[in-house]
């Protein structure tokens, strides 16, 4: 007996303890089901982010790039000399080296990013570029309390946190990150951050419902991520995309649906799916410039200045911590 259950013990798979595994089996089993949008981006899921940012209809990427590309000059006047420039979930470095370009005497760039194989990668591509620049990667889930580089310490720290990312976060989570953001910066601290507007629901409900179906493909890889990391048998024939906004809450959402009743398996568990039944997979939350203001006020920052595209439709603003 105490032999048979050692060796049980023993094929217990290591997944079981990932914060993904751990992550699949909660959000799986409550009412409504969900998962955390920070899954999406497996290797493969950071390939489909990448096409999705090119795709007509999805428009913030494009106007963030705008916005910092005509801004640049005015945004980097918020960057002191030597600065430690710390971005969250940096992904591409694409954003970060407008403000290098416009404010070469930022001393260091630290990155901070879940995925490891493209932070490190990236990194090494920016020390190349710019070879006067002190480049310190941190892998962590920013969403959580992580440890600065010791060698930021004596830095002027400006964060960077561009990409709308903020988005993905109930409006609480939101102001709580900003408010932990404040702190982990320090006094003087300035924060430089884009987000998306409120607009024409026809033009928001298509950026999340693409012609060409990428934006299907991205939401269904992670059941694809989670047949082949945690064991399951996700049939993706069995699911679609669902994306549309909620006026009332301000938000995207989006939705795998099962097209029937099924049972599937994962993580070594099932999980029954009534016809119909969605697993909500995502939020973007759309805020008006009154509505973000007061929200970073609320969490110990004071907004000092803010830039919009020729169509009003992303903002991206430099805030200054209080006190
Ligand atoms: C990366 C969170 C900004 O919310 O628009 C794009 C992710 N999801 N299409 C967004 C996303 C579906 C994106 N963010």
């Amino acid at each position: 007996m105490a032999a048979l259950v050692q060796t049980a013990l023993r094929h217990v798979p290591a997944v079981v303890e990932s914060d993904f595994a751990q992550d699949v089996i909660a959000g799986l089993s409550a009412r409504p089901k969900r998962l955390s949008p920070k899954y999406f981006y497996d290797e493969n899921g950071a390939q489909l982010f990448e096409e999705i940012t090119r795709l007509p209809e999805y428009y913030p990427t494009r106007c963030e790039l705008s916005i910092l590309e005509r801004h640049a000059a005015e945004i980097v006047k918020f960057i002191p000399a030597d600065t430690a420039l710390i971005e969250f979930g940096s992904g591409s470095t694409r954003k970060a080296r407008m403000l290098l370009d416009a404010a070469p005497r930022i001393g260091a760039y630290v990155p901070v990013d879940i995925s490891s194989e493209m932070l490190l990668q990236e990194a090494a591509e920016l020390k190349r570029d710019y070879p006067q620049l002190t480049v310190l990667p941190v892998e962590a889930d920013f969403t959580k309390p992580f440890r600065l580089p010791r060698a930021v310490s004596a830095r002027p720290r400006v964060g960077f946190f561009p990409g709308s990312t903020i988005g993905n976060f109930e409006p609480h989570m939101a102001a709580a990150f900003l408010a932990h953001a404040a702190q982990r910066l320090g006094a003087g601290a300035t924060l430089i951050i884009g987000f998306d507007l409120t607009k024409d629901v026809k033009v928001l409900n298509a950026a999340y419902n693409d012609a060409a179906g990428v934006t299907a493909r991205f939401n269904l890889n992670l059941l694809t991520r989670i047949n082949r990391e945690l064991g399951g048998n996700f049939d993706l024939d069995k699911f679609c995309h669902q994306a549309f906004y909620n006026t009332e809450r301000r938000r995207i959402e989006m939705h795998l649906a099962s097209r029937e009743r099924q049972r599937v398996k994962a993580v070594g568990r099932s999980f029954d799916f009534r016809g119909g039944e969605t697993i909500h997979t995502e939020n973007s939350y759309k805020y008006t410039p009154e509505s973000f203001n007061a929200m970073a006020r609320g969490a110990g920052w004071t907004p000092v200045a803010a830039w919009t595209d020729a169509q009003g439709y992303f903002m991206v603003q430099a805030l200054v911590r209080q006190g």
